[in-house]
């Protein structure tokens, strides 16, 4: 039942301080910046892959799941109609509100993060798109949306299930389907302009891990060269090391309004060579988010990705959120 008051989340956001960001940020950065000097080390490709296939099965996922792929990748999972149907939507209302020092333009739908504030407005404004949205991305389809699609076949493939998630202090269903898009001229930074924003969505992939966030996209459209995702290989092992500790930090700065080139470059500069996937429009990519990951940039076209986050743990229901 779709509740239309929201005092659970006003009674919420009155209760629960909001944290705030450290005051000391930029000196913990110079701080980590400085480390780099002394820093010997490059991690290493722990030797997991990625898979190419025509269709989504559950072999697949389970590997994806169990760790041995850092990525699975489902060629043509949507149809070309559906594509231009919603991508073509998408260019014909295009406005040019971007997301705050990120690469990505706002399309259909508001991020997760909007659910946790900082505002009690930004919250409650997040779960009242839910369900509009999510039906206003079946109607321009006409018919079951990528998003619908990859729902459905995670749900006949997956002896769990899957459903949408409800991963919240309110038990209220989520969004799902968080549509952007990247062009040329959106791209941020100097070096990160052509290298793209290595970051992680959770917290590092570590050896043994039985649960896990993990990341699809579906392409609605993509320049014919560059916009790669890159993602690097590296698990970060139970016991504590200096240098995971390290790598740990600066992916928290992966963001970092005031020193992002720098960090990006340190991040560049100590993991091994990434694993590159080249999506073309159609195409579906889910990719572990623990692993460090980032999107390269391009010089032509237009880049539309519709991203679901899928939470995953042992003897649990797979559950879909953006
Ligand atoms: O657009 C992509 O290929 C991946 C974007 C990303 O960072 C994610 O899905 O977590
Ligand atoms: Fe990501």
């Amino acid at each position: 039942m779709v509740r239309n008051d929201f005092n659970d989340i006003i009674e919420f956001f009155a209760q629960n301080e909001r944290p705030e960001i450290p005051r000391d940020k930029d000196v913990l950065e110079e701080g980590l910046i400085n480390q780099f000097k002394d820093f010997k080390y490059r991690f290493v490709d722990d030797g997991s892959r990625i898979e190419i296939s025509q269709e989504l099965n559950s072999d697949l996922l389970r590997s994806l799941f169990n760790n041995e792929l850092s990525a699975i990748h489902i060629k043509k999972f949507v149809s070309e109609e559906v594509c231009n149907k919603l991508g073509g939507n998408l260019k014909d209302n295009f406005t040019s509100a971007k997301w705050e020092d990120t690469d990505m333009f706002q399309g259909y739908g508001f991020p997760v993060n909007r659910m946790f504030g900082p505002t009690v407005d930004d919250s409650i404004n997040y779960f009242k798109q839910v369900i509009p949205t999510i039906r206003k991305i079946r109607n321009i389809c006409d018919g079951v949306s990528p998003v619908d699609k990859l729902r459905l076949e995670l749900d006949e493939l997956w002896s769990n299930g899957c459903r949408i998630g409800a991963i919240n202090p309110f038990n209220r269903k989520m969004f799902v389907g968080l549509t952007r898009l990247m062009t040329p001229q959106g791209l941020v930074g100097k070096a990160t302009r052509v290298n793209g924003l290595i970051h992680i969505d959770t917290s590092l992939h570590t050896e043994n891990a039985v649960e896990g966030l993990f990341s699809s996209n579906i392409y609605l459209d993509s320049p014919k060269e560059g916009g790669e995702l890159c993602i690097w290989n590296v698990t970060k092992s139970e016991v504590f090391s200096a240098e995971f500790d390290y790598l740990n930090k600066l992916l928290d700065s992966a963001f970092s309004k005031k020193y992002r080139e720098e960090i990006q470059e340190i991040l560049q500069n100590i993991l091994p060579e990434p694993i590159l996937i080249k999506p073309e429009k159609g195409d579906l990519v889910i990719l572990n988010s623990g692993r460090p990951h980032a999107v390269r940039g391009f010089e032509e076209g237009v880049r539309i990705s519709m991203q679901t986050f899928i939470s995953y743990g042992a003897d649990t229901t797979l559950q879909l959120f953006s």
